[in-house]
């Protein structure tokens, strides 16, 4: 096992982590920007190192400064967090030039499942339900006309270098084709330095569903269960839960059984999530995330599986202890995301908590870094805690999310709770009858 670990993150992340390296006995660092230096996660950690100022190109994403903190500390592995370094291949590669252990998967399949055609080509031939579309990069204008021809319009032209949603370009009819290829090329050039698309059938009104997976590296994997992630406004996902509403027990095992097995074949290391829009009772893989996912609570709860435990055993070499047929699924489990942000316009609202009181009892998790008197600093992601809700069935799990909601007091600056609450009373909500469009259509239809 290690005995120091670097924690490359900030926020309620750094502070998760933290928490399952205490557990393990693991001497911990917490690196920081100037602005975040009384962070709770700083203050938690054994030892702390300031990496640099505010802005995190120059901190958390400033990989020499990164370095020179392990060196400095003598820490033996490093583990990311989600966003900032988490999925950056070169990152991951210098680390294990330099015999500290990335917390994550391999830089070869981080590498991957980055480039979103090389992940789709590796999906398919590991036997993973994909979206129909070309065979790879398209790039003529000839070549895209025929892939319309052949599957049929609306077509999306996508970013191989893009994901989360960023460089898609929607093209109705042949009659858009060039024009959407066209377009998508050059933004693509412009937002990541390569001009490589690919196509795919337009699914009109999918759900969001994803799998959660962990692996060892040597060829045992399991899944633990499924996501409806649904929930969102341009690409920010607000509401996630476990199991996903719409999914009968019969598929869903299928579909875990198929994504462990490929991860088998992969020797997939760590955690990991395979993204899926789920159109018509069918699965259609659209990216993996090769890291732990700001959502993995509500797995944890579901499977009482330590995800970040578990994931910090496995990068140690420790064999994966967990064993399929005794994954077993409980209850059902939401999360909801409290940003620091205007809950109907979503414009950010940093600065002072004058009050914090956090919601408790029964079946309600909340993991955050936030305090009383703390400021939070403008320069970064406005998420500041998530409130996890969990019960025997989704009814309860419902009840006691509308309890916490309430009972929950954040003063001082603007928060999404408000928009929960609003979100509770909405039937869609209540019956789990949403798809990925469903929460732009409801701000447009009540604003
Ligand atoms: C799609 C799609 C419809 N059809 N692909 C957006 C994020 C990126 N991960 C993939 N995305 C989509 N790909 C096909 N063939 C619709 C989306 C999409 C979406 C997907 C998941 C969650 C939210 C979304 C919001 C808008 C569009």
């Amino acid at each position: 096992m290690f005995s120091k670990v670097l924690i490359a993150n900030r926020g309620e992340i750094a502070l998760r982590i933290l928490r399952a390296c205490k557990e393990l006995g693991i001497q911990t660092v917490a690196v920081h920007s100037v602005a975040d230096a009384d962070a709770m996660h700083v203050r938690l950690a054994d030892e702390s190192v300031c990496i640099g100022p505010n802005p995190a190109a120059q901190s958390y994403l400033n990989i020499p400064a990164i370095l020179a903190a392990c060196e400095i500390t003598g820490a033996d592995a490093v583990h990311p967090g989600y966003g900032f370094l988490s999925e950056n291949a070169r990152f991951a590669r210098i680390l294990e030039e330099h015999n500290i252990t990335f917390i994550g998967p391999s830089s070869r399949h981080i590498e991957i499942m980055g480039d979103k055609i090389a992940a789709k080509t590796t999906a398919m031939e590991l036997g993973i339900p994909c979206v129909p579309g070309s065979d790879g990069d398209v790039s003529t204008a000839e070549e895209a006309l025929a892939i319309g021809k052949k599957i049929g319009y609306p077509v999306l032209v996508k970013a191989a270098s893009g994901g989360g949603g960023r460089g898609m370009k929607l093209a109705m009819s042949a009659d858009e084709m060039v024009n959407a290829w066209q377009t998508a090329r050059s933004e693509a050039k412009a937002a990541f330095g390569d001009d490589t698309v690919y196509i795919e059938k337009y699914l009109a009104r999918p759900r969001h569903i994803e799998i959660q997976v962990i692996g060892d590296g040597k060829g045992h994997a399991v899944h633990l269960g499924d996501r409806d992630c649904s929930l969102q406004r341009r690409n920010q996902k607000i509401w996630e839960e476990a199991t996903a509403p719409s999914l009968s027990d019969k598929r869903r095992a299928k579909i875990g059984m198929i994504v462990a097995n490929a991860m088998k074949k992969l020797k997939y290391s760590g955690a990991g999530t395979v993204e899926f829009l789920y159109e018509d009772n069918e699965f259609y893989f659209i990216e993996m995330n090769t890291r732990l996912q700001v959502e993995h609570p509500v797995t944890e709860r579901i499977t009482n599986v330590d995800i970040v435990y578990e994931q910090i055993r496995v990068a140690a070499g420790e064999p994966l202890r967990l064993k399929q047929e005794e994954i077993k699924f409980w209850g059902h489990a939401i999360e909801i995301r409290i940003n620091a942000e205007d809950g109907r316009t979503f414009v950010p609202s940093p600065g002072k908590i004058t009050y914090y009181h956090p919601a408790g009892g029964v079946g309600v998790r909340v993991d955050s870094a936030i305090y009383q008197g703390y400021t939070i600093p403008p320069y970064y992601d406005s998420l500041i805690g998530k409130l996890i809700a969990h019960g025997k069935d989704r009814a309860e799990c419902l009840q006691r999310l509308r309890r916490a909601v309430d009972e929950f007091i954040i003063d001082g600056v603007n928060t999404t709770l408000p928009l929960f609450q609003d979100l509770l009373d909405e039937p869609d909500i209540r019956s789990g009858d949403y798809d990925i469009h469903w929460l732009e259509k409801y701000l447009e239809r009540t604003s």
